[in-house]
């Protein structure tokens, strides 16, 4: 039996965790065409995969406007809030832990996918080098319109909002993203943001809208419920910075009082390498966070057991190793083979490369 950290309960705020491995928020684009809620096989994948410590929820839009891609799921309505309801109650059933990722898009996003045929909104009027998928083929994202300054409020009151529903749907709290270049990171840096009102500036202004976010959702459900992703040294989305490492530790330090959950970080870029420029450095930011840290990019298992065992991280996130191991706790436990990850089933699809990854004890049977 294995003894490492990694394997052992955790409480991070007021989630009870019953080991450090957890599931990353997954873009599958399998929602309901009709009103972006969550099917049956939801229930079924989330479900299958109630091992891990905790679940974060793929990206799941806050409102109408915030959604970027095809299928992509909300948690603004109540037909999503009941669809999730049934996902979280299948979790928990199970022993697991659930959060959902509240996100809103921001200029990733297409005209075909926005209420009315309108511009995405983003907070400057800057179209990103970057591709959406739109339920037929990749297309380059729409130019966004400009948020008026008095429009913020009602975005910030919808994560509020989005956050009640996550209780009302049984989750055990939600993850903030701010992270790959969505509408949070769009705010926080300069290369996208460029406006001359409190939201834009100073690194100050520009952390205001994540900070007027995070006071919204942890005054409504409590800051122990509520984690965060940040992507410092990642360019996902064509999202850009000219001073990471001063804006992010600004960021952090700004998280700080709020004693939340936990931070969780992309460390180097998005699915991708984990290496970051001369002069940043990701440990630095790691550091300067006082609560839990989930780590996560590229992480092996003994990479992953490593981090625990020296304090690096709290908790290590794996996202493509879950899409393809159900079980992926106990094969990690017992060090068996993984599966291989179907990239053709990646984003989009029924059952097929969603449900059917075998888990150890189907394979034996087999
Ligand atoms: C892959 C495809 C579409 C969206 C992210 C929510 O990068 C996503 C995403 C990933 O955070």
């Amino acid at each position: 039996m294995t003894t490492e950290k990694l394997f052992t309960p955790l409480k991070a705020g007021a989630l009870d965790l019953a080991n450090r491995i957890v599931m990353a928020p997954l873009t599958r684009n399998r929602a309901r065409a009709e009103d972006d809620a969550p099917y049956d096989i939801h229930v079924e994948y989330y479900a299958q995969r109630a091992s891990a410590g905790l679940i974060i929820t793929e990206a799941s839009q806050i409102m109408p406007e915030g959604k970027g891609y095809a299928w992509t799921p909300g948690i603004y309505s109540k037909a999503q809030i009941d669809g999730w309801k049934k996902v979280t109650d299948a979790v928990h059933a199970k022993g697991g832990k659930i959060v959902v990722q509240l996100w809103h898009v921001g200029r990733i996003s297409h005209t075909s996918l926005q209420p009315g045929g309108k511009a995405p909104v983003a907070p400057s009027a800057i179209a990103a080098k970057a591709k959406t998928f739109d339920g037929t083929a990749f297309v380059d994202t729409s130019v966004p319109r400009a948020l008026e300054t008095d429009e913020i409020a009602a975005i910030v009151d919808a994560y509020r909002q989005a956050a009640l529903n996550a209780i009302e749907a049984g989750f055990d709290g939600i993850e903030v993203h701010a992270a790959n270049g969505y509408l949070i990171d769009q705010f926080l840096r300069d290369g996208s943001n460029l406006r001359d009102d409190i939201y834009g500036g100073s690194i100050e202004n520009r952390t205001r809208f994540l900070v007027e976010v995070m006071d919204a959702v942890t005054q409504a459900i409590g800051a122990d419920r509520v984690g965060i992703r940040l992507s410092p040294l990642s360019n996902a989305n064509a999202i850009a910075d000219s001073n990471p490492m001063a804006l992010f530790s600004h960021v952090i330090d700004r998280l700080n009082p709020y004693g939340l959950a936990y931070l969780h970080l992309v460390e180097g870029q998005t699915g991708g390498p984990r290496e970051t420029p001369e002069g940043t450095d990701i440990n630095a930011l790691r550091k300067r966070f006082e609560g839990a840290y989930m780590a996560n990019n590229g992480y092996t298992r003994s990479m992953a057991i490593e981090a625990v065992e020296s304090g690096a991280a709290d908790l290590v996130a794996f996202g493509r190793p879950f899409i393809a191991n159900p079980d992926l706790v106990a094969r990690l436990q017992q060090d068996a083979p993984l599966n291989d990850l179907d990239r053709g089933t990646l984003y989009g699809g029924g059952r097929e490369g969603y449900v059917d990854y075998p888990t150890l004890d189907s394979q034996a049977a087999a």
